[in-house]
Parts: structure tokens; C-alpha cells; sequence
């Protein structure tokens, strides 16, 4: 399957609810409102989908005009919105040895997983990625991590269970410079966002890469789990403001039918959507593409 029918396909329960109420339709007054309603209910976020059908029903749509071009319009509309959130992170690191990117989230987001996947779209672009298992809670995410850097071939470092994770930060980046990895990818625990301590031990993480490079982490990533949809605004309001976040992943978009969920993120927060989770395996990670998103989003 290509990229885009992939995501197409991901995106298929989200494209449903709103091309339902476009499909085989009259253009009418009510038209707009059902339009609203659908996006409502996948996720957009009232103020953008108002505004959305706002768009619609000002359109002055030719007598003659089809519901794909009603599609074709909500697309485009779709896409202005969202294009300026649109950020290709894995073309834009470099110049820094190395690279450090954080990556955090709540528990369950789908960190483990996303950074094994970042990690192989470097690997796959000829960078030497070395992940960091610091989530020292659990020793399952370790083995979790490690299993994954085997499959694709990436340099791992991983503590004891229960090890200090920022001292761990610290020596891997040692590592990284030692054995040439140019880009260091760190997994963390699940930092409950109301749980002081935790974030405590992020903000150190924090200071530790600090100390051996002032300008990192060059990138710190906040994972969002696509299916709990507007609640994920009170993660990225804690996250934000305690941790700083340079850009999104948002995961599980993959049979949700809550898809819009972006929109009313980048609307809220102003942040970057660096990539989309369409999948469990390896390769189900996209860099985020406005047009393909768009598209997809209304069944085109
Ligand atoms: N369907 C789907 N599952 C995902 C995606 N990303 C992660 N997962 C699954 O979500 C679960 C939790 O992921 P994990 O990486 O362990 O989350 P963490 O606790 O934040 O590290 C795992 O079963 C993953 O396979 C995705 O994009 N789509
Ligand atoms: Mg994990």
C-alpha cells in the first residue's frame, strides 16, 4: 500500500463521519450545519468547525456544483488552516553533535513506539541514531526499546531498572559522541502531568543535556494519543508550560474516528505537528503532510 492510501485508509473512520454528510447531498441551507455537526463530532473542536461551516455556507456554490466539490472546498479550507502547522523535523536536524531530541508524554501515548520509529526513519535516511531507555520505572519499557532498536539496527543505552534517568541522559550523549551516533533519541516515563515529582525529574533530564550542550534538546517532542481526542488539551496545557514543546506526534490515528483532533490542537496550542501514528509497526509513522491530512480527512 502507498503512503498516502495508508493514511487514507488510517484516517477511513474520521472521512466517514464527515463525508456522510456531504456524499449524495443537495447543497443547501442546512448543509453547512451538518457539516459543522460532523466535524464536531471527529474531534475539530467547536471554533474550527464553526468557523469551517461558516466558510460553507458564505460559499456561493455554482447551481451546478457536486458534492465533491463541496469536498474539494472543506479540503481546502481544511489545508489553509493546518498548512502553517505543517513541520518536516526529520529533514530539518543536524548541525549539532549530536542531535538530542526529547521525547515525553502520558503514559501509554505511544512514546516507546515512536521513538523506535523516528529512530528508523533516521536510520533509513543514513543518520546513526542511538536511542535512550530512560524510562528506568519499568524494566518492560526497557526490554520494550531494546527490542525494537535490535529490529531496526539502532545503538541502544539502556540503565539498570530503577536508575538515576537523568545521569543516564547524561552518559548516553558521552556515548553518542564516543561511538559517532549523530542523533540521540530519548524515551522517558509516563510523566502523570499532575504528579509534581515527575515533571520534576523531566525538568532535571532537562538540565542534565543542558549541561553538556546549552542548545538541547534540539527538539522535545510531546506524544498524544489520537483517540482521547479533546481530553489530550489538558496534557499538552501541562507539558507546555512546565516542559516547553517544540512539536506533536499525535498516535492511534489509525481507527479513530476522531481524526480532527489536530485541528483543534494546532488551533489551541500554535504548535508544529511533526508526524502522525497510523499503526503499530515499525514503518507506521508519517511525517505530518497538510495536503495528505486534508485530503484524507474528507475522503478524498
Ligand atoms: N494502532 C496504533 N497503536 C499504537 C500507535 N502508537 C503506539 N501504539 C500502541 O500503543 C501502545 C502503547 O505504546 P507505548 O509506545 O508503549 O506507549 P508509552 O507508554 O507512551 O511508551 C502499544 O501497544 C503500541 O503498540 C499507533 O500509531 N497506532
Ligand atoms: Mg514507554
Amino acid at each position: 500500500m502507498g503512503i498516502f492510501s495508508k493514511i487514507k485508509s488510517a484516517l477511513k473512520k474520521t472521512s466517514e463521519k464527515i463525508s456522510i454528510s456531504i456524499t449524495g447531498r443537495k447543497i443547501d441551507e442546512n448543509l453547512a450545519q451538518e457539516i459543522e455537526d460532523a466535524l464536531i463530532m471527529a474531534d475539530a473542536g467547536v471554533e474550527v468547525s464553526t468557523e469551517l461551516a461558516t466558510k460553507i455556507a458564505d460559499k456561493k456554490f455554482p447551481k451546478d456544483a457536486t458534492d465533491t466539490d463541496v469536498k474539494k472546498f472543506l479540503s481546502n479550507e481544511i489545508f489553509n488552516l493546518i498548512k502553517p502547522y505543517e513541520f518536516d523535523f526529520f529533514e530539518n536536524c543536524g548541525g549539532h553533535d549530536p542531535y538530542v531530541i526529547l521525547v515525553i508524554g502520558v503514559n501509554g501515548n505511544g512514546k516507546t513506539t515512536s521513538v523506535a520509529k523516528i529512530a528508523n526513519i533516521f536510520k533509513k535516511s543514513g543518520h546513526m541514531p542511538l536511542v535512550v531507555a530512560a524510562d528506568t520505572f519499568r524494566a518492560a519499557a526497557v526490554e520494550q526499546l531494546k527490542y525494537w532498536a535490535e529490529k531496526i539496527g539502532a545503538n541502544i543505552c539502556a540503565g539498570k531498572e530503577n536508575a538515576d534517568a537523568a545521569g543516564l541522559v547524561f552518559s548516553s550523549i558521552e556515548q553518542a559522541k564516543r561511538d559517532g551516533n549523530d542523533i540521540v533519541i530519548v524515551d522517558t516515563a509516563g510523566r502523570m502531568q499532575n504528579r509534581e515529582d515527575l515533571l520534576a525529574e523531566l525538568e532535571k533530564i532537562k538540565r542534565v543535556i543542558k549541561k553538556v550542550d546549552i542548545t538541547a534538546p534540539h527538539k522535545t517532542i510531546l506524544i498524544i494519543d489520537g483517540l482521547t481526542g479533546q481530553a489530550a488539551h489538558a496534557q499538552v496545557d501541562v507539558f507546555l508550560k512546565k516542559i516547553g514543546v517544540d512539536g506533536l506526534i499525535v498516535t492511534k490515528l489509525d481507527g479513530t474516528a476522531k481524526g480532527g483532533a489536530l485541528l483543534s490542537l494546532v488551533r489551541k496550542y500554535n504548535t508544529p505537528i511533526f508526524a502522525i501514528g497510523i499503526g503499530e509497526t515499525i514503518d507506521d509513522l508519517k511525517p505530518f503532510d497538510a495536503r495528505e491530512y486534508s485530503d484524507a480527512i474528507v475522503g478524498m
